[in-house]
């Protein structure tokens, strides 16, 4: 089967299961496991924060984040299309009382600059406190869409302005920095906190990074605790993301052009149009045309019988995300498999 239905679906390679085989381990909780350790230390050195904390996933990440920034009844500006508000099962309204304020994603990722500073609220008896910001890098529901530094710096501003706080769901960051060809940390410098993800494009089996202050930090170790996030002899999954770190970073920038790659094929093809012409970063989402007999889930069966898995995420839509198990000849199969379906 050719996987293109997220980039989670990554296996780890027989070299990353020998260096999870080694893992030296301790325990966790105790702040005794040297591998989880050692990959707080590094993910913070690479996003330029002075500490790190290893969560089980992404979505523990954000909402552990979330918690220790915000108090009950106060509120976070966020997209309408942020995987926090679409995906994340309501956890910061269920587990936080907190409120989300929503604003447009525009096509590109963002949220509209003015917008934001419309929605902080006043200091008025009748409103809920403004804790947060949010933004998403890379966009996901965007199309994968990499947010430029210098937009993630104006809205750093206005969170500075307003005494707000600012977090980074940076699941996908590294691919917005090979995308953008630029530092990861320059991406994440106006951020408070920032999470990403090591079970996605960079292949790890399992687990996040939120990094932040060191006195962030310590505070989110705890909300980690009391959301069962806490640890053990973790090192056995650490290792694989330092691994990933070192070994499959550098590959990422070979997703997008595979994701290119594929976008011009299924381009070609007539009754398929594409959201971006050029996938952004390392996802194709693409358009059923309505004169085709065939809806999305129907279309997604019959590639399935050639052995081409995608995402549906609309009634005549697809998304295909390129990661480390697929090579050109998969991409070449995929664009036959869309031929033989649609002709
Ligand atoms: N995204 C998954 C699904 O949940 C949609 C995917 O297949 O893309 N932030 C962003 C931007 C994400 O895309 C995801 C996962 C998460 C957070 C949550 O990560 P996990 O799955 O580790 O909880």
């Amino acid at each position: 089967m050719i996987d293109l239905r997220s980039d989670t679906v990554t296996k780890p390679s027989p070299e990353m299961r020998e260096v999870i085989a080694k893992a030296a381990v301790g325990d966790d909780v105790y702040g005794e496991d040297p591998s989880v350790n050692l990959l707080e230390e590094e993910s913070a050195r690479l996003l330029g924060k002075e500490a790190g904390l290893f969560i089980p996933s992404g979505t523990m990440g954000n909402l552990a984040a979330m918690l220790t920034h915000c108090e009950r009844g106060s509120e976070i500006i966020l997209g309408d299309k942020a995987h926090t508000f679409l995906y994340e099962v309501g956890g910061i309204a269920a587990l936080g009382g907190i409120q989300a304020h929503i604003l447009p994603n525009q096509q590109d990722g963002t949220l509209g600059l003015e917008d934001i500073r419309k929605a902080i609220r006043m200091d008025d008896i009748h409103d809920p406190p403004t804790r947060l910001i949010t933004l998403e890098n890379t966009h996901n529901r965007c199309g994968g869409v990499a947010l430029t530094g210098e937009y993630t710096r104006q809205v750093g501003e206005i969170a500075k302005e307003h005494q707000l706080k600012f977090h980074l769901d940076g699941a996908r960051i590294f691919n917005a920095a090979a995308a953008l060809k630029v530092n990861p940390a320059e991406l994440v410098e106006p951020a408070d906190s920032v999470m990403f993800c090591l079970s996605k494009g960079l292949g790890a089996p399992v687990g996040s990074v939120l990094c932040g202050e060191a006195a962030f930090i310590k505070r989110t170790r705890k909300t980690r605790k009391m959301l069962g996030g806490g640890m053990r002899q973790a090192g056995m999954i650490a290792a694989a993301g330092l691994y990933a770190l070192e070994k499959n970073l550098p590959l990422l920038i070979q997703d997008h052009q595979r994701a290119a790659d594929l976008a011009r094929g299924l381009g070609g093809i007539e009754g398929l149009t594409l959201e971006h012409e050029k996938p952004p970063t390392n996802m194709v989402y693409i358009n059923l045309a309505r004169e085709l007999l065939l809806n999305a889930e129907e279309t997604a069966l019959k590639l399935k019988d050639k052995g081409v898995l995608v995402g549906i995420t609309g009634e005549r839509q697809f998304r295909m995300v390129v990661h480390i198990w697929i090579n050109d000849q998969d991409v070449e199969k995929v664009i036959q498999a869309f031929k033989d379906v649609l002709s």
